[in-house]
């Protein structure tokens, strides 16, 4: 019979080789026809599957609320910086993307992780806030340098309606905002940032969409599929930076040596 070479690389969720190129078996002609959005594609070639129109706006909001935070951000700072020093369209995106980590951003896996194993294991607030802080653990998701008690992020509060409103049930983004009761008695800045909201959020998605059994909802949270909405939504804002320095004709950025404290 015939023998099949070994292959060195296995793909499932991507196919050119057709007439047209498909996205988890959905062909692109049914995608631009039938009014695909970018919450649908992220659908397709993240999880593999179509997910209901709730879900996909849902990640087609957080895409769009991340886009951008201003040019004070690690990560806008850090394009801005390096468009000014003359370097190209990639080189300044992934100066910036390269920012995004467990202070900046990139807390929305972490913020998942552990709000989901305090709250299946049926912590209280003060259980698992007071048992972070005793293992030297920040809790991701909470806290921010702007935001605060009294002047709440309204990105944040626009996902949660929206959620409120389509969501089946956000019992883990009732118990991230009971997580933020707790830790606002604690300290002012200790608000429930984007990241978290995002994270509890995306649980409930994942939890209550019923298109996701619970191997597939323990395996994503392990991965770490959510930071990818922040870098994926945060590239947007950064392009737009470089072009705005570009366009500016901005020069070589030198940070002012009265602003640097000189020490020994
Ligand atoms: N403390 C975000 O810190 C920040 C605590 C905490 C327990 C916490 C901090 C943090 C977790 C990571 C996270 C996402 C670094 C943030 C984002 C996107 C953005 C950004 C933008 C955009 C801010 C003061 C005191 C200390 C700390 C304690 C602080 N956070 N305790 N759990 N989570 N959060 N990141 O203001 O006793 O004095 O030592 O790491 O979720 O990135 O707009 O800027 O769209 O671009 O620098 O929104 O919260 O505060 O470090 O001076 O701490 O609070 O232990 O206590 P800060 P610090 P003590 S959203």
């Amino acid at each position: 019979g015939k023998v099949r070479a070994p292959t060195h690389i296995i793909s499932t969720i991507s196919d050119d080789r057709g007439e047209e190129p498909c996205y988890a078996g959905i062909p692109m002609s049914t995608i631009v026809e039938q009014g695909y959005g970018v919450g649908d594609v992220i659908s397709l070639l993240w999880f593999k599957r179509s997910l209901p129109r709730y879900c996909t706006q849902f990640i087609e909001i957080c895409i769009m609320l991340c886009a951008d935070h201003g040019p004070c951000v690690s990560g806008a700072h850090n394009t801005i910086v390096t468009a000014r020093a003359g370097k190209d369209l990639v080189s300044s995106l992934v100066s910036g993307l390269l920012t995004i980590g467990p202070r900046f951003g990139g807390a929305i896996d972490d913020a998942a992780r552990y709000f989901k194993d305090a709250y299946d294991r049926g912590l209280t607030p003060y259980e698992f806030v007071e048992g972070m802080k005793k293992k030297g653990i920040r809790v991701p998701g909470i806290g921010h340098r702007i935001k605060r008690g009294d002047n709440r992020d309204k990105r944040v509060e626009l996902l949660q309606r929206y959620a409120r409103t389509h969501f089946p049930s956000v019992k883990y983004m009732e118990y991230a905002v009971q997580v933020e009761t707790y830790t606002l008695s604690k300290a002012n800045n200790l608000v429930l940032n984007v990241d978290g909201a995002i994270g509890s959020l995306f649980l409930d998605l994942l939890a209550g969409s019923g298109m996701f059994n619970k191997p597939e909802i323990d395996e994503i949270v392990e991965i770490g599929y959510l930071n990818g909405l922040f870098v994926l939504a945060r590239s947007i804002g950064l392009i737009g930076h470089t072009f705005d320095q570009k366009r500016l004709k901005q020069p070589l950025y030198r940070h002012p040596w009265e602003d640097v404290l000189y020490t020994k």
